[in-house]
């Protein structure tokens, strides 16, 4: 899954400043590159980032899915609010990625309606304070039992298990430790019954394991952490900023494990 933010700012620093003729563009190159899915974000979770009103995050992704009818890969939408998410399903988005696992007001409801697959995440806290202080007993049993729980909820409200990705969610709300316990418990998940993202693309948990301070300098971290969650971790979706590299990385992990050759 590649990763294209139309935000003024983004995690990574590749934020596209709402441009939706350059969003358009990566996500051809992703395509071309290899990538499977999409997901498509136009409000930024980052710290301190400027707040983006519904109509704003509407405004900044309708172009870019109208511009990308013919992309011939489905496009996720990563958004909280139903609003958002009605709009999306209205413009041709084929999941809905919602990092609140669809806890915000009438999303549920929205997912339901849409007919969407959704994947759920994990946070704990806010994206503003969620890192401040991160504390669990047993971090891969309560990110375990919530993702149950909210699986519980969408089933309750129509959405099928069968239409449901589930993901820890490294990073948010979560410790170096946590993240590292998230990884290593990660086929405990597959117990969950659907298939299993992970996220950790240029993320802190590179930057904690390397030394590394520019997320645009920890592609090589992440490749090795996106083999590790396929490898170990049974992952079948990994959400990931550098298609291409991330593509190769895997095609040869795939020709020396599954005697293609
Ligand atoms: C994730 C995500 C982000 C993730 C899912 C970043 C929107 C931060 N991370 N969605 N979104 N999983 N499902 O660094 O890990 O890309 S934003």
């Amino acid at each position: 899954m590649g990763i294209v933010n139309v935000t003024d700012d983004s995690f990574s620093g590749d934020g596209l400043k709402g441009d939706p003729a350059a969003a358009i563009a990566q996500a051809r190159a992703q395509v071309a590159a290899g990538a499977d899915l999409i997901d498509l974000g136009a409000e930024s979770t980052r710290p301190g980032a400027q707040p983006v009103s519904a109509e704003q995050e509407i405004a900044r992704l309708l172009p870019v899915l109208e511009g990308l009818q013919d992309l011939g890969v489905p496009i996720s939408v990563d958004t909280r609010r139903s609003t958002v998410m009605r709009a999306a399903a209205m413009a041709g988005a084929a999941i809905l990625n919602d990092i609140t696992a669809l806890e915000g007001e009438g999303n549920l409801a929205a997912a339901a309606e849409s007919g969407l697959p959704v994947i759920l995440m994990h946070m704990q806290g806010e994206p503003g304070t969620m890192q401040q202080a991160p504390h669990y007993e047993d971090v891969v049993a309560e990110v375990y039992d919530y993702l149950a729980r909210r699986i519980a909820a969408c089933e309750a409200a129509g959405i099928p298990r069968a239409k449901i990705v589930v993901d820890p969610g490294f990073g948010f709300g979560k410790t170096l430790q946590h993240n590292i316990a998230l990884m290593r418990g990660l086929q405990r998940f597959h117990d969950l019954g659907c298939a299993v993202l992970v996220g950790v693309s240029r993320k802190s948990m590179i930057g904690g394991l390397t030394g590394e301070a520019a997320p645009a300098r920890r592609v090589p971290g992440s490749l090795a952490a996106a083999l590790w969650a396929v490898e170990k971790g049974g992952a079948q979706i990994i959400r990931v900023h550098d298609v291409a590299e991330t593509v190769q990385a895997l095609k040869v992990w795939q020709g020396l494990s599954q005697e293609l050759y």
